[in-house]
């Protein structure tokens, strides 16, 4: 790892989230230059000491480390296509959401013109970058990221997967359906509750702490699906893990049944195929594999 005390840096796109870690690289006493398509955006970032560039090749031609933090990845090509010339020979860290594909895409874009990438996904809002807790993950260049990885950890705790470009954004996404879905199952509850006068608040003060206590399932479940084998003893099996009664609950509630109902039917395909008896975690399966 290569020690950089003042790195000059380029971040383009000032969104909520580049705006947040461009403020970082500025109160860290990097030489910070700034692009944002429309104008107003780069204001309080100068004012803390950021220069603002006219242009995305003006800011890329200020540093050789240059951050995109823009919208999509159609919106990474379309500033970045024009000035493909210009980012030749200098990194690229890219951490725009992308799926894994995209990001592939883009390394591959970024190989043939000679631009040395690394593709991140960040694991935070903007409020908490640089606080504890942010985390960002990184794939694509490993020169890259041992040179700058000094500069990256002053957003958040930096994670690095390898040279698959794709595969930050892989456990970025990966990450994000495990929360959406915990979300989901979180205001089900909360709909459920609210059918007998109880707030959100109230049932997020029983939920929180019980959902916490089971997440340390997580590392049994891994084992199991690691193994391979969900017939091992002191599993819950899928039989025992009927939803009904939830479903039911939630009918009598006059609530949509749909996020638990996802659920019974990961179940019930696999009870249907034979495996009834076999651990909860077996539900994998049904994923892995989509219904036809
Ligand atoms: N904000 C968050 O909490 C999440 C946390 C997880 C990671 N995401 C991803 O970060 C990318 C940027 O997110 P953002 O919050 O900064 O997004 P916005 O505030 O909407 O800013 C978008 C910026 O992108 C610029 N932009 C959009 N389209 C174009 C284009 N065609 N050409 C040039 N720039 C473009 C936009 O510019 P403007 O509208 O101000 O002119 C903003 O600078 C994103 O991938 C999240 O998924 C954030």
């Amino acid at each position: 790892m290569t020690a950089i005390n003042s790195a000059h840096v380029s971040v383009l796109g000032l969104g909520a989230m580049g705006g947040a870690l461009a403020a970082a690289l500025v109160k860290a006493g990097h030489a910070t230059t700034v692009w944002n398509r429309s104008p107003g955006k780069a204001d309080d970032l100068v004012a803390q000491g950021a220069q603002a560039a006219a242009s995305p090749g003006d800011a890329v031609r200020a540093s050789p480390l240059v951050v995109a933090c823009l919208l999509d990845h159609a919106s990474v090509h379309q500033v970045l296509d024009p000035i493909v010339a210009e980012l030749a020979g200098r990194t690229l860290v890219n951490v725009t959401t992308t799926t894994p594909a995209q990001s592939r895409e883009l390394a591959a874009w970024a190989a043939a013109a000679g631009i040395a990438y690394l593709d991140g996904g960040i694991l935070a809002v903007p409020d908490m970058i640089g606080q504890p807790g942010s985390s960002l993950l990184y794939s694509g260049s490993a020169e890259a990221f041992n040179q700058y990885q000094p500069l990256l950890d002053l957003w958040g705790t930096s994670t690095y997967f390898g040279d698959d470009a794709g595969l930050a954004s892989l456990y970025d996404l990966a990450l994000l359906a495990g929360m959406y879905v915990m979300f989901a199952g979180f205001m089900h509850g909360a709909a459920m509750v609210a059918s007998a006068g109880v707030t959100a608040r109230e049932f997020a003060a029983m939920a929180a702490p019980w959902l916490t206590a089971m997440t340390g399932g997580f590392e049994e479940y891994a084992a199991v699906i690691d193994g391979g084998d969900y017939t091992v003893d002191g599993q819950q099996s899928l039989e025992f893990s009927d939803l009904g009664d939830i479903l039911t609950a939630s009918t009598d509630a006059g609530i949509s049944t749909e996020a638990v109902a996802m659920v019974q039917r990961l179940i019930r395909r696999q009870i249907d195929a034979g495996h009834g008896r076999e651990g909860f975690a077996r539900i994998i399966e049904s994923i892995k594999t989509p219904s036809s």
